[in-house]
């Protein structure tokens, strides 16, 4: 008797018409098969799928190139399918269910033929833990077969764990042609099904991240009472062993994976990761709100790390122990088979070719990594992971942060009065655009939560359901603002950030455990000048008031743009937010 997943694979391998059909066991050998398998079979133009690195400096390691015109998210393609266009919200795009379906089936057609259709079993969450799910992905790419191991827990034992239930979380993936005009992701909340087409792309293409991880599982979260965040997470351990463990928001491209792995800029303090891009987050049976990290893997952003500035991250896709490292769309130092992207110190070697492995100088005006270039690599990797890291019912969380790019304007950190202005100080993010996802990078937009791109319903309801579960919690964690990217009228970051970033998380540790005190502005509480740790640091004349500085003047088109924003979800706005925008304009003088 075939299980409901076979039959379930049988139905889509009758559609797609694959040559052969691989069931993927997880192990490593098969790894290696696949990579092989993908270097004979596929080729995305000229270009191999997987490169062998120099072995020796990167044991493992392959650099894989993607199609040139599938580099990023593409969030005008990215469809969230309920069956009422109300209950999607204005948040998302929207197709009726059997319309979408209808669309993908015709692009889908023997869209499989002379390739290789694989089947990943895998679990996001620990197999032990009550808050894990159960999913399969098919996928005719080799690339996101290999990447998807290294990204979840994938195995021939999900199978067992699911045996004949109908209770897996669905996701059908292919890539066609990559014509951009035929890519399409779109989900299927009342389903538990994803289906993606046309794109290679990690947030496109790896079903169990964003897709499901996040669009999917904050609408299970709205029904069952818990949240599925666009979240680092991490404990900070102080001299004394005690450990604090905190959850940030960032958007793409952020910062939160240089959180995560954070290397302590004071002493008496280290950071341990436990996840760097998405938290599920659970009201325990003491009350308090406890963080796992469903993934198995990081899916990093290249440019901009080095030894200086994440050498945690540096140290992880050095140390292939576990699983090899995987490059995406990075420049190649020709002479070493290694790895280069913008941001890494040292000279740039003298022979380089670009992401798309054309001869490549420097100043000629382009870069020589996609600025979204990527590694993916395992969380096993990581020198600084937590050891609560696997624990099946997750961390308890003290505090939350919410936070983007703002040039201008956004403090370097706020406390806020109450759970309710948290959540509308999380309502209210805005975050300049960033190269994750194509379109326009720099331009300011409304990022509550950093879940815009990523909440699988409608975000007003969203926010309600935030409100609600903040009553449910005897401890609800404090809430803060966090601005790491504020710029003086040169350009220049204010703030040195990375490393010296654990001064604002021991202030919010000190806050958390009473320990000091704070000053009350409009925005919430600022710490006073003497609490905030700046001891071995030189900070330029004049940069700390800026970082604080506030002029209400300066609020003026900020308050009216929060306003716009709010009024776009109509009658799904919490009148809670409302009466905490109301606070905000009052107390700017408005
Ligand atoms: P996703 O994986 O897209 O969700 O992004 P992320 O939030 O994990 O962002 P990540 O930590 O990878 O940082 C993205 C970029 O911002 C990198 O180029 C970093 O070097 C840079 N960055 C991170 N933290 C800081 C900081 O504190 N200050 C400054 N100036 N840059 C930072
Ligand atoms: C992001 O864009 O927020 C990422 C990368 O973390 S992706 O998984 O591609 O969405
Ligand atoms: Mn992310």
């Amino acid at each position: 008797m075939a299980t409901a997943v076979e039959k379930w694979v049988e139905k889509q391998a009758e559609l797609f018409q694959p040559r052969n059909i691989y069931w993927c066991d997880g192990s490593e050998g098969e790894a290696r098969r696949i990579i092989e398998m993908g270097q004979q079979e596929e080729k995305i133009e000229e270009h191999n799928i997987f490169l062998e690195l120099n072995q020796n400096l990167w044991p493992k390691a392959y650099l894989h190139r993607s199609h040139p015109t599938d580099v990023a998210r593409t969030e005008h393609l990215t469809y969230v399918c309920h069956s009422d266009r109300e209950t999607t919200g204005p948040n998302n795009n929207w197709m009726h269910p059997e319309e979408a379906k209808k669309l993908l089936t015709r692009l889908s057609q023997g869209s499989m033929r002379g390739r290789t259709m694989y089947v990943l079993p895998y679990m996001m969450g620990h197999p032990d833990s009550p808050y894990a799910k159960a999913c399969v992905q098919i996928t005719d790419v080799s690339y996101v077969a290999v990447s998807m191991r290294i990204m979840t827990r994938l195995g021939k034992k999900i199978l067992e764990k699911i045996g004949n239930s109908e209770n897996f979380v669905k996701g059908i993936h292919s890539v066609g042609d990559f014509n951009p005009d035929r890519r399409y992701i779109m989900h299927f909340p009342e389903e538990d099904l994803v289906w993606s087409v046309g794109s290679g792309y990690g947030g496109n293409a790896l079903l169990g991240k964003k897709c499901f991880s996040l669009r999917i599982a904050s609408w299970l979260g709205r029904k069952y009472g818990w949240l599925a965040e666009h979240m680092m997470i991490i404990g900070v351990e102080d001299i004394h062993g005690q450990v604090t463990y905190i959850a940030g928001a960032f958007p793409s491209a952020c910062g939160k994976t240089n959180f995560a792995m954070l290397e302590s800029a004071l002493p008496e303090y280290r950071v341990w990761t436990v996840g760097d891009d998405i938290a599920w987050l659970n009201i325990g049976p003491d009350g308090r709100l406890y963080a796992i990290n469903p993934e198995f893997g990081f899916f990093g952003v290249a440019p901009g790390t080095s030894m200086k500035t994440n050498p945690n991250m540096m140290r992880t896709i050095h140390n292939s122990n576990y699983y090899p490292t995987i490059f995406t769309n990075v420049g190649l130092d020709v002479d070493h088979m290694s790895p280069w992207w913008e941001g890494l110190e040292g000279p740039i070697p003298p022979h380089m070719v670009d992401w798309q492995g054309r001869p490549w100088q420097p100043g000629q005006g382009t870069p020589a990594a996609h600025p979204n270039s990527r590694f993916t690599v395992s969380v096993y990797n990581c020198p600084t992971l937590s050891k609560e890291y696997d624990n099946p019912l997750g961390v308890p969380i003290s505090a939350l942060m919410f936070g983007g790019r703002r040039t201008r304007l956004i403090p370097l950190v706020t406390e806020a009065f109450s759970w309710e202005q948290g959540v509308f100080i999380g309502a209210r993010t805005g975050s300049e655009t960033t190269a994750a996802a194509a379109g326009q990078v720099g331009v300011l937009r409304r990022d509550p939560m950093a879940m815009l791109p990523f909440c699988g319903y409608n975000m007003g309801d969203y926010f309600r359901h935030w409100i609600d579960l903040g009553k449910l919690m005897t401890r609800p964690p404090r809430i803060y603002s966090i601005n790491a990217f504020r710029r003086n009228d040169r350009g220049e970051f204010l703030w040195p950030g990375f490393g010296d970033n654990i001064r604002i998380i021991k202030w919010i540790i000190d806050r958390v455990n009473g320990r000091v005190g704070a000053k009350e502005t409009p925005l919430g509480f600022i710490p006073e000048k003497k609490d905030l740790d700046l001891s071995g640091l030189s900070l330029p004349e004049g940069n700390l008031e800026e970082l604080f500085r506030l002029e209400p003047a300066d609020w003026q088109d900020e308050i009216k743009d929060i306003k716009k924003f709010l009024d776009k979800f109509g009658r799904h706005t919490p009148y809670e937010i409302w009466q905490e925008y109301d606070h905000l304009k009052k107390g700017l003088g408005y």
